[in-house]
């Protein structure tokens, strides 16, 4: 397939990031895709310090910081000011990690995409509160290590199965909803040029895998979320006006070869690792039905 990533940046190298965090990654994607005319929208995260204090803003796009809770409130507000002024060609884009989506901004989210405003929310998932040390997120896949699910003598990792958002988006009816991940940036940045044709909500999740808080050397990042992918841990889908897709992966690993690198997994037990392919191999089958659902 041709490359089909815009040569224009509309980051600068210079930010404040971990080495090898993926949502910076995530975030000089979705820009490529989108272009200048651009407002963002971030709560409080990672990507709220990334830019470092003025006059840094490592992104040339307008940025508006928004309070943790209100990402879907503000584009809202964002998205209907705007057009009030004509600025009705402008992207209203909300950029929140999965602890601002998946628990603390989900009933803004929600409202914001049932309201049925032309904005796009953009959930970046590293699976975890990793902006303030690493805390477990309604999105942090059973079985992981946290600063607050910490292994010790009473090996207390996360027991919930992961609170993947998009899925739920799906269920609302929202126009388009895709999940991407950096790996696969032809595919990440087609969908947002898709998206971006629709006149109504658009909810992303990208998979933004995080060496800091995963516990794997920061130069596999791009390999970590390619694994994820071939191993069904996170799939690739797009569910566009009613037609659902989802990607096969070309080369299927299994769960316990995705995990093999990340020591937030390393105290698994041979029980507690099939535990979790179960997890992955049910919901892939609700999503195989979904593609059934929705030709
Ligand atoms: C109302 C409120 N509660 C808590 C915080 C502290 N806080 C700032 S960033 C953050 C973690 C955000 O996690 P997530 O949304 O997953 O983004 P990430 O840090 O992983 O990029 C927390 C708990 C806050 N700023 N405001």
């Amino acid at each position: 397939m041709a490359l089909s990533i815009p040569a224009e940046e509309y980051m600068d190298p210079g930010h404040t990031a971990c080495h090898g965090c993926g949502a910076t990654l995530a975030m000089r994607y979705v820009l490529k895709a989108l272009g200048p005319k651009t407002v963002l929208s971030v709560p409080a995260s990672c990507w709220a310090v990334i830019p470092g204090a003025m006059p840094s803003r490592t992104v040339r796009v307008t940025m508006v910081y928004t309070p943790f809770a209100a990402t879907g409130a503000s584009i809202s507000g964002l998205r209907e000011a705007l057009d009030i002024r004509g600025d009705t060609d402008y992207n209203v884009v909300g950029f929140a990690g999965d602890g601002g989506t998946a628990d603390i901004g989900f009933q803004s989210l929600s409202g914001a995409m049932e309201r049925g405003h032309n904005v796009f929310y953009i959930m970046y998932d590293n699976e975890g509160y990793m902006n303030t040390g690493v805390q477990r997120s309604g999105s942090t896949p059973f079985g992981a290590e946290t600063t607050t699910t910490p292994i010790g003598s009473r090996r207390t990792f996360k027991r919930e199965p992961k609170k993947v958002v998009a899925d739920m988006m799906v269920a609302q009816g929202v126009p388009y909803v895709a999940t991407a991940t950096i790996a696969y940036p032809e595919d990440l940045v087609r969908k947002v040029k898709a998206a971006q044709k629709i006149d109504g909500p658009k909810f992303f999740q990208i998979l933004s895998p995080c060496p800091t808080g995963w516990y794997y050397p920061p130069e596999k990042t791009v390999e970590v979320s390619r694994l994820a992918v071939q191993s069904r841990m996170f799939p690739l889908y797009e569910y566009n006006m009613k037609h659902f897709r989802l990607s096969r992966p070309n080369k299927p690993i299994t769960v316990r070869e995705y995990i093999a690198g990340q020591d937030r997994f390393s105290h698994l037990t041979e029980q507690e690792i099939a535990s979790l392919q179960d997890l992955v191999d049910e919901r892939w089958n609700r999503l195989l039905q979904l593609e059934k659902d929705f030709p």
